[in-house]
């Protein structure tokens, strides 16, 4: 392994000297160059850490680059989903759309990484494959695929929660003699299925997309469905330029309504910001019920997360709203036998909702057939399809939108070893443990963003990296400003923050219904520390708490290192 030589290979004037400073090539290494990964680049330089970023891809743009499979579009609206740290970029870019497609959220992706001029400390086409805890050294030795080795003080974790894509163990799965796509690793070239007999495994948000793209050019088209979602329409079209002036001139009030909306993080409602519900779906009138759904059906998209608190907490104030919107969707679907198979049962919101173009539509089509499986599920892949009970379904080419390991996949999948070489995916064996999200024990001087233990599942994701990283930033500081060289969290501090996390999800109906977001779709996965559901607004509280205690509670701080000292 040849060791990096870099410009910035010593610690900047604000990092403490220490036993390990002369061995450290930089103060940071970020993994992951998706909108949090650069948000870090910016922040660590903006602090004077020198910082290095890793990504596997050979682009930035995270999620929006490995992600390409046809009609995918984000289902969160740009001038939300896009970042809030710098004026110039928020005022220089303009979005073409109010849903945008990957392409575009890469080039945005990349506009950000030349305007702030990030690039240069970004390494492409370079995955991390090992990061090993040097307690001795007390620093982390990391080695890229292409052979190199660095050595940093601290690492932030930016690979997101929807990373590591999963496919179900059907019996014989590798059989298939057609070609084989997961919808997170569609080939960037794209895929030609015209003409071709297609089977779609999955009905999430990437099944769902995937099919109403595929319908119309595809010879024919079976839809594997085992449970149905609620599909609610995208509504996506051209920015209009009057929108896009108006938020650009009021980003601030837009940025802060985001922020404190707990739940969602996302506010559009009709091209305005729409206020926060409060109040009981049980105390409303139906006329104010009509009037509220109607208002988010006529916007679109998720306006539907912004909804009076019981309906993700009772079950008969959610049954309200499910009632609505299976209303909704049977209207879509001509053929009531039809329209049974595909309205979902389960509480409303316990599951994505999902974004939807003419999904429902495609089924009045001749070439499309869809294959319910909610009694009887697949039996076996084939070397010609897919068998369920007797009927075996020959395809060309088959497609799994079955969906990720959500929250800890990425780093369960990495060689990441931190004290007595323990990696993740031996001390999450059981389940997620962290604090706050932010820290496992074991793993000193180590931060994920927007993973595991964190609101990341309901809550605007390029906000709560933003938040965390700006964390983690004072830390650092703050670190240094103590001459300190490391912090760590504690297994009770992930006792503690696994039991808060379960309580806050007990309370909610999310536990009724099998979905990533309780880990639920991946056999044996526990929901434990997962995520958490107690609102961005009770997480805030948390870590301005530990910020402002010094870090006293649930952390180690120590100046030499803990191995070292005993
Ligand atoms: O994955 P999913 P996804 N046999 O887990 C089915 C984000 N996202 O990639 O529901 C048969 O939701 C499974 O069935 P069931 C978004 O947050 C955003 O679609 O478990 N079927 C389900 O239908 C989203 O929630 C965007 O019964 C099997 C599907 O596979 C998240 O990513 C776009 C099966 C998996 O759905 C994940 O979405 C795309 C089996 N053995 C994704 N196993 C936008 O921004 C699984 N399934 C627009």
């Amino acid at each position: 392994m040849s060791s990096v030589t870099s410009s910035a290979n010593t610690r900047s004037s604000n990092t403490q000297a220490s036993q390990a400073s002369s061995a450290l090539d930089y103060d940071v290494v970020i993994v992951g160059a998706g909108f949090a990964g650069l948000t870090a680049v910016h922040r660590m330089r903006e602090l004077g850490f020198s910082a290095r970023l890793y990504e596997a891809g050979k682009d930035v743009g995270g999620t929006w680059y490995w992600n390409r499979y046809p009609g995918l579009k984000v289902d969160i609206e740009s001038v939300e989903y896009s970042l809030s740290f710098s004026y110039v970029i928020e005022q220089e870019w303009t979005w073409s759309e109010r849903y945008p497609a990957p392409d575009e959220l890469c080039r945005y992706a990349n506009f950000v990484a030349d305007r702030l001029d990030l690039r240069r400390d970004i390494q492409l086409d370079s995955r991390i494959d090992v990061a090993e805890f040097d307690e001795r050294a007390n620093l982390w030795v990391l080695q890229n695929s292409q052979g190199e080795t660095v050595r940093s003080r601290f690492v932030i974790m930016a690979t997101g929660m929807l990373n590591q894509p999963i496919k179900p163990s059907f019996k014989g799965l590798d059989s298939f003699q057609g070609q084989q796509y997961h919808s997170a690793r569609w080939p960037r070239d794209g895929v030609d299925l015209s003409g071709q007999r297609v089977g779609v495994i999955g009905t999430g948000s990437s099944g769902v997309q995937i099919i109403s793209t595929i319908a119309s050019e595809v010879g024919h088209l079976h839809v594997f469905q085992r449970t149905p979602g609620y599909c609610l329409p995208l509504r996506n079209h051209p920015m209009p330029e009057e929108y896009s002036t108006r938020v650009k001139a009021n980003y601030a009030q837009w940025r802060a309504a985001e922020r404190y909306n707990s739940f969602g993080g996302w506010v559009a409602l009709n091209y305005e910001i729409g206020e926060p519900v409060t109040g009981s779906a049980l105390d409303a009138t139906p006329e104010e019920l009509q009037a509220l759904f109607d208002e988010r059906w006529k916007s679109g998209g998720l306006s539907f997360y912004n909804i009076y608190p019981d309906v993700y907490t009772d079950l008969e104030a959610n049954e309200i709203l499910a009632v609505y919107l299976r209303g909704k969707i049977r209207e879509r679907i001509k053929d009531p036998k039809l329209a049974d198979i595909l309205t979902p049962k389960y509480p409303v919101l316990t599951k994505r909702l999902i974004a939807d173009t003419n999904y429902y539509e495609v089924y009045e089509r001749d070439n499309v057939s869809l294959v319910d499986l909610s009694e009887h599920g697949i039996d076996e892949i084939t070397p010609k399809g897919v068998r369920v009970g007797d009927t075996e379904y020959e395809f060309d080419a088959l497609v799994f939108a079955t969906g990720f390991d959500a929250l800890i996949g990425s780093l369960k999948a990495m060689d990441v070893r931190g004290r007595k070489g323990i990696t993740f995916a031996e001390h999450w064996e059981d389940g997620a443990r962290t604090h706050m999200g932010l820290m496992s024990a074991g793993f000193p001087n180590l931060f994920i963003i927007n993973a595991a233990g964190s609101p990341a599942p309901l809550f605007a994701p390029v906000i709560l990296g933003q938040e965390q990283i700006e964390w983690v930033g004072r830390l650092m500081l703050k670190l240094n400003e103590r001459e300190l060289d490391c912090i760590e969290t504690t297994s009770k501090a992930e006792d503690h923050w696994g039991g808060l996390c379960e309580e806050a999800v007990s309370a909610t109906l999310f536990p009724l219904t099998e979905s990533w977001y309780v880990g639920k779709n991946v056999p044996g996965k526990s929901r434990t520390g997962l995520a958490y559901f107690g609102g961005m607004d009770n997480y805030r509280k948390f870590m301005t708490e530990a910020e402002v205690s010094g870090y006293e509670k649930d952390f180690v701080l120590s100046a030499a290192p803990l191995a070292a000292t005993g």
